[in-house]
């Protein structure tokens, strides 16, 4: 395939409640939708996924509009590709950028799936028709309120919860939450907001039987985050420390983590990703798909990924309307009793609302 255009939308889409977490708050989330068209009039669609602030990662909406723009697409644009796997190794000169990567190389998963008249799910290797899905609850101003959302998540079928914990809202909230709900299957994330100083408390977490503590540590600490492992039962999950496979390598080696949440932007895209999926299936490292609040185009692209017969634990992969009043495609996606139905359609397996994407875009760019 070779792309002979590509256009970039940006757009904000203001979220039914604003996601709070230990890093901030993101209430009008700023989608960047890439529409990319190959020679024979094909289109596939990635979405840019970074936040407008740089506090999850190093990566925010506009440094994904500046890569796209100055760097990675002028390397794919009218190149012969074979395969889309051969991108992940056409970026390996620009540093990092992960997110930004993953936008085009997700469009492109989608045009090589249509041309080879599959499932995006399929052309990835994917075997489920349908996957597990959990929640992941933000901070809420009361515990009472955090326990409203839980029942109605539990009540709406969701298989597991996962709340957001920060020194100060930690273990009093998880031991109120087992003493309320009991044994529900129950995980707590901590975006990076303690220190190997805080053993003792995260060490008290052990009696509440959690299936994980995600992201205890800083982004960048696979050595701390070993210590802690071997002083915790509790699994460590990572998620801000693994952009790429070579990370996950260097976790398992020290031991960092038991667990790895696997989001397709964070580590540069779908061939990352399924390599990730294989290593961590290979070395006995439970792995599930993390969210990034995507619109509907990234939620398409984590179903696909979810398919793979490796993801054993719930994904974060809420339907669109917990979400969005309105989606970017159709239909939405719909989680029922806590699955999602893998779509059967050739490509993405949505439609993409393009005529809603242009009214709603705030910048148009077409490179050509
Ligand atoms: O840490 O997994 C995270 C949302 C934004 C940024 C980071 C995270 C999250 C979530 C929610 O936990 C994932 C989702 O529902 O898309
Ligand atoms: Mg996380």
């Amino acid at each position: 395939m070779k792309l002979t255009e590509v256009t970039l939308y940006t757009m904000k889409m203001r979220m039914k409640t604003p996601f709070i977490t230990s890093f901030g708050t993101v209430q009008d989330k700023t989608v960047i939708v890439i529409k990319a068209t190959d020679e024979t009039g094909v289109i596939g669609w990635g979405e840019g996924v970074a936040f407008d602030a740089p506090s999850y990662t190093e990566e925010t909406a506009k440094t994904t509009l500046h890569m796209l723009q100055d760097f990675l697409i002028p390397i794919v644009l009218h190149r012969e590709i074979a395969h889309p796997d051969e991108v992940n190794r056409l970026f390996q000169s620009i540093r990092r950028n992960m997110m930004a990567k993953s936008a085009i190389e997700g469009g492109i998963w989608d045009i090589y799936a249509q041309l080879t008249n599959q499932t995006l799910a399929a052309a990835i290797g994917g075997t489920r028709d349908k996957i597990e899905i959990g929640i992941s609850i933000g901070l809420q101003p009361t515990n009472e309120q955090l326990f409203q959302v839980i029942e109605k998540r539990l009540n709406e079928g969701y298989k597991r919860i996962k709340i957001k914990i920060k020194p100060g809202k930690d273990v009093g909230l998880v031991r109120a939450i087992r003493e309320r709900f009991g044994n529900i299957p129950l995980m707590a994330d901590a975006n990076s907001a303690y220190t190997i100083e805080d053993l003792p408390l995260l060490k008290e977490l052990d009696k509440y039987g959690l299936m994980m503590i995600e992201q205890p540590l800083a982004y960048d600490d696979l050595v701390e985050h070993a210590i802690l492992q071997k002083k915790l039962t509790t699994p460590i999950c990572l998620d801000e420390s693994i952009t790429s496979l070579a990370d996950v390598k260097r976790a398992v080696m020290l031991g960092s983590c038991k667990v790895v949440n696997l989001k397709i932007a964070r580590v540069g895209g779908i061939t990352e990703a399924k390599n990730i999926h294989d290593y961590c299936v290979e070395q006995g490292i439970a792995v599930w798909c993390g969210g990034m609040l995507e619109a509907g185009i990234g939620r398409a692209h984590a179903v696909a990924i979810s398919s793979l017969s490796g993801f054993t634990m719930p994904g974060d992969t809420a339907g669109s309307s917990h979400y969005w009043y309105e989606d970017i495609i159709e239909p939405e996606i719909i989680v029922e009793n806590g699955f999602i139905e893998v779509s059967n359609k050739t490509g993405l397996g949505y439609k993409v609302r393009q005529s809603f994407i242009e009214q709603m875009a705030d910048q148009k760019i077409v490179l050509s």
